[in-house]
């Protein structure tokens, strides 16, 4: 399985350091083809070179766009050494063998970064160099891949202690190496075309990895794969935490739900809303979100539907709280809340939220589809005797929204586009209710007239007795239980409405 290297083909675009290689492989007698530059390069070491033209008998044409595309140089890539039909067609269609291919691609990424024109950017996209690298590695049985610049020591030091020779173990590390650098660069070229991000992608990166200062708890160790920058612009503050990240992914998430709507203001503690409102104005929407859990809300994560203004950042500036996010702030307003050497700062960018969701299970990964439905008025299935008020269908789909992004088993009450209380995490939704009420209660909230959201629906008809008890008037659940009659049964006796959205909403 070991190969000695008698044919190099090489086209580089960067030609830094290629010199020793090909000074070491013309001491081993090796034959070069090369493309324009990189003849160009070699031969001005006073090394013999053929042009690939001299073996496609083609010249580079298109402005340089088909140059190596031939099957004369792909076929002297491809060929299988140990069989018969390739080696006999090798001879009928007078093919060079190709032993070592030797890459450096396009600087694509470069070029975008440069802020060079479209027109320049396409012409960086390489094709016939991808092609060599991806042949040459297919072929790694046979043929040696140096995929760019950056394996040149390394081969350099191959072919210098063995003689030109290379070891299978060698070539398939070399391949593993050209489909990480092929892929790699099809995904820079992905993200260039999507930078209007119309495919929202979840992206783990092995490049795009930030190392935290440690993970859930201090004694864990913590990193995130993915491209925070490209998410947001972090104007103040420390260095976000596991934990941090983990709320603000939640944030966006439950703020997603509301960028159309008036001014809106939530306050997130552990991944779930402990306040959240809807007003006239930001500040009246962060003082209602607030009052919605005032205990809660200290060291909480903060995120606007909006700007933040002066007036809003004055009420946030008596709260301690670890990240504030939204869209834009005005300066007076920053200036302000950056009077806290830690408190985190950060714009929001207009980038759309991926669509899938990925956690570990099982020594594997459990990957799904997001949550992405939204219950609206137009899928809502009035069951009761009694209908809803305009209000109350309002509040209910404000409830189900908040629902949707809150653990569980999860209990919403919410009332005049606030939430009162939630109930989150439960093993039992009476669990999640009760403790919904008793929290309101202890704020002083008056749940008369207040809307009830429930993630699933009720197995039993004691979740709406007991909301009926506790003054709640409306009720949204997907409904789909087989007691789903006592339920509207209850509610029919005791004027209580409620509306099924045949759309369950569990969170875990
Ligand atoms: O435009 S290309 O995609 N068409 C080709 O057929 C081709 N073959 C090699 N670009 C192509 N290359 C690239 O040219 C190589 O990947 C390398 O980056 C560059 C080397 O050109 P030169 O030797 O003329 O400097």
């Amino acid at each position: 399985t070991t190969k000695s290297i008698k044919s190099a083909l090489i086209s580089v675009f960067d030609k830094t350091g290629l010199e020793p290689i090909v000074r070491e492989l013309h001491k081993q007698n090796v034959t070069f083809y090369s493309t324009g530059g990189t003849e160009e390069f070699i031969l001005n070491l006073g090394i013999p070179v053929v042009p690939v033209e001299d073996v496609t008998n083609y010249p580079s044409i298109l402005g340089g766009r088909v140059k190596t595309l031939h099957p004369k140089v792909f076929g002297g890539i491809l060929n299988r050494q140990d069989n018969q039909q390739d080696i006999l067609q090798m001879q009928e269609y007078e093919i060079p063998q190709i032993d070592v291919v030797i890459v450096d691609l396009y600087p694509f990424e470069k070029t975008v970064a440069s802020g060079a024109s479209d027109a320049d950017i396409i012409e960086k996209i390489d094709i016939g160099g991808i092609s060599l690298i991806r042949a040459a590695a297919k072929n790694f049985k046979d043929t040696v891949i140096v995929p760019s610049v950056n394996e040149y020591p390394l081969f350099l030091d191959i072919i210098s202690t063995q003689n030109g020779a290379t070891t299978l173990a060698q070539r398939t590390t070399f391949a593993a190496k050209a489909f990480n650098v092929s892929s790699h660069y099809d995904s820079a070229i992905f993200n260039y075309f999507n930078k209007n991000q119309e495919e929202a992608v979840l992206k783990i990166s092995e490049t795009q990895c930030d190392i935290l200062r440690y993970g859930e708890n201090p004694h864990q160790k913590g990193f995130f794969f993915g491209d925070f920058e490209k998410m947001f612009d972090k104007l103040h503050g420390k260095e976000l935490s596991y934990n941090n990240l983990l709320d603000v992914d939640a944030a966006v998430n439950l703020m997603s739900e509301f960028k159309n709507d008036n001014p809106t203001f939530a306050i997130l503690k552990h991944n779930n809303a402990c306040g959240i409102a809807t007003r006239k104005t930001m500040k009246e929407a962060y003082l209602d979100a607030l009052a919605g859990d005032p205990t809660s809300a200290f060291g909480g994560v903060l995120i606007a539907n909006g700007n933040i203004d002066l007036a809003t950042a004055e009420e946030i500036n008596k709260l301690f709280c670890e990240v504030i996010i939204a869209p834009s702030y005005d300066s007076s307003a920053l200036a302000i809340l950056e009077e806290k050497k830690n408190r985190i700062i950060l714009v929001q960018k207009e980038v759309a939220l991926s669509k899938t969701s990925v956690r570990t299970c099982l020594n594997g990964v459990l990957v799904q589809d997001k949550d992405l439905i939204t219950d609206t008025k137009e899928i809502l299935k009035t069951t009761t005797t009694k209908t809803a008020t305009a209000q109350e269908i309002d509040d209910l789909l404000f409830a189900s929204k908040i629902c949707k992004h809150t653990k569980s088993n999860t209990i919403v009450l919410a009332k005049n586009g606030q939430l009162l209380a939630s109930g989150t995490g439960q093993t039992s939704r009476v669990d999640a209710l009760r403790h919904a009420i008793e929290k309101a209660n202890s704020f002083q909230f008056d749940l008369k007239g207040s809307v009830m959201a429930s993630d699933a629906f009720f197995p039993f008809p004691d979740c709406v007795e007991i909301a009926k008890n506790a003054g709640i008037t409306a009720v949204i659940q997907p409904g789909g239980s087989i007691k789903d009659e006592l339920s509207i049964a209850y509610c029919n006796e005791n004027n209580v409405a409620m509306v099924f959205t045949g759309i369950r909403h569990f969170k875990h």
